[in-house]
């Protein structure tokens, strides 16, 4: 099996990379990323002599570079995307182009392509995953906490992020219904992991902690994400792409609700520091209050549960791989991020 990977370098991609070559020593993986400022070859160190991974530089927006990719390949998992809510406020435009015309692009390349070796379409024999996310339900109240996201949850987007995830969501549907194309579609909750970029909260405020620096909690810090190893989720994915079926959606999570600031007392807690550490800040604009997600389908016809996303253990191992990776989200830290966050937010 060849996968064509988008957004291998990428905090989820790069996990992915690593677990798929272990759990299944056979397969190959292409790697298509542009690098943006969240793209870091450093997440794939090592893997740069492997035969069976390949690293290909470029935008999922450009036809000419995706068409050979997927003719050469057995399936595609699309991960690339911007990927960071807050950002998205502030200027949507790539959001749309890569979450929307990016996802566009590549079904329609999957629709077009042939097979290697002269096997036909290659969508009729082939298979293609998009990974989308739980934000394109929109938000649950705090007041029902029974109430969680199913797959036959409308879509009911709240932000340009998931807005623009949501037009990929719609596109995938689509190509399947009118063209018949094999696509399966996921749909997981709040990841937390080593390789995050540190403007997510678990990295952000892990790392300012270590710097001796406040973290900014927006709001009340009421509003509840459910947490998922990376892991938990890169094994759904491949799960998905391995026994889901076309046409269908799937919904990861990791059974692991937290208010924002029963995490950030968590994180307080396992690294020594005191309430005094919690800088009040404005909410976020359109701020979804509650993420919960029923994955029973993924359970049932998947055979897939969260096997490694349990508090305290996992996120205290997170931490730890931020402590021992200093140089890593240290020079993050100092580029692009930098630069980002001190013309927005005056360097919080
Ligand atoms: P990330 O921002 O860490 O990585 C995104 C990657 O995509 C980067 O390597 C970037 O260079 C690449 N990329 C962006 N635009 C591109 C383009 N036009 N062409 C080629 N490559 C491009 O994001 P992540 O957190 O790893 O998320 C990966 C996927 O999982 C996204 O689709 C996201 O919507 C989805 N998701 C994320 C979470 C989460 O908690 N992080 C949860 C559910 C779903
Ligand atoms: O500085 C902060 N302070 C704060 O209180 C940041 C960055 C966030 N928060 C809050 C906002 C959210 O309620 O923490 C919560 C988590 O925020 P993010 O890490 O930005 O994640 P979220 O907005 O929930 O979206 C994430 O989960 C779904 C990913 O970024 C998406 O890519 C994914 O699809």
């Amino acid at each position: 099996m060849h996968i064509l990977l988008t957004g291998g370098a990428g905090f989820i991609g790069s996990n992915f990379v690593h677990l798929l070559l272990k759990l299944r020593p056979t397969y190959r993986i292409t790697n298509l990323d542009v690098l943006t400022y969240s793209g870091n070859l450093e997440n794939l160190r090592g893997l740069e002599k492997d035969p069976r991974y390949t690293f290909v530089k470029g935008d999922i927006t450009d036809e000419k570079t995706v068409m050979p990719l997927i003719e050469s390949c057995d399936a595609i998992v699309h991960m690339a995307a911007e990927s960071h809510v807050d950002r998205s406020i502030l200027d949507s435009r790539p959001f749309v182009m890569t979450n929307v015309i990016g996802t566009q692009t590549l079904l329609d390349a999957a629709r077009r392509a042939q097979s290697k070796n002269g096997g036909g379409a290659w969508m009729k024999n082939n298979r293609f995953v998009y990974v989308s996310t739980d934000e394109v339900y929109g938000s649950l109240p705090l007041e029902n906490p029974e109430l969680k996201f199913k797959e036959t949850t409308p879509l009911e987007t709240n932000s340009p992020y998931s807005a623009s995830k949501a037009g990929g969501d719609l596109l995938a549907r689509a190509y399947h219904h009118t063209f018949h194309m094999d696509v399966v579609t996921t749909r997981c909750s709040n990841n937390f992991g080593p390789f995050q970029f540190p403007e997510k909260v678990i990295p952000l405020f892990v790392t300012n902690l270590i710097e001796g620096k406040q973290v900014p909690l927006y709001g009340d810090g009421k509003n509840v994400r459910d947490w998922i190893h990376v892991d938990d989720h890169c094994e759904g994915v491949l799960t998905a792409l391995e026994k889901g079926k076309a046409g269908e959606v799937y919904n990861f999570g990791g059974n692991n609700e937290r208010s924002n600031l029963e995490l950030t007392h968590e994180i307080l807690r396992l690294m020594g520091k005191g309430h005094d550490s919690i800088k009040p800040v404005a909410d976020r604009p359109g701020h979804d209050r509650r993420y919960a997600i029923d994955c029973t389908k993924a359970l049932r016809e998947l055979n897939w549960k969260p096997t490694r996303s349990a508090w305290p253990q996992a996120l205290a191992d997170t931490i730890n791989w931020y402590k021992n990776n200093e140089a890593w989200w240290r020079s993050v830290k100092s580029g692009a991020y930098r630069d980002y966050y001190t013309k927005q937010y005056g360097g919080r």
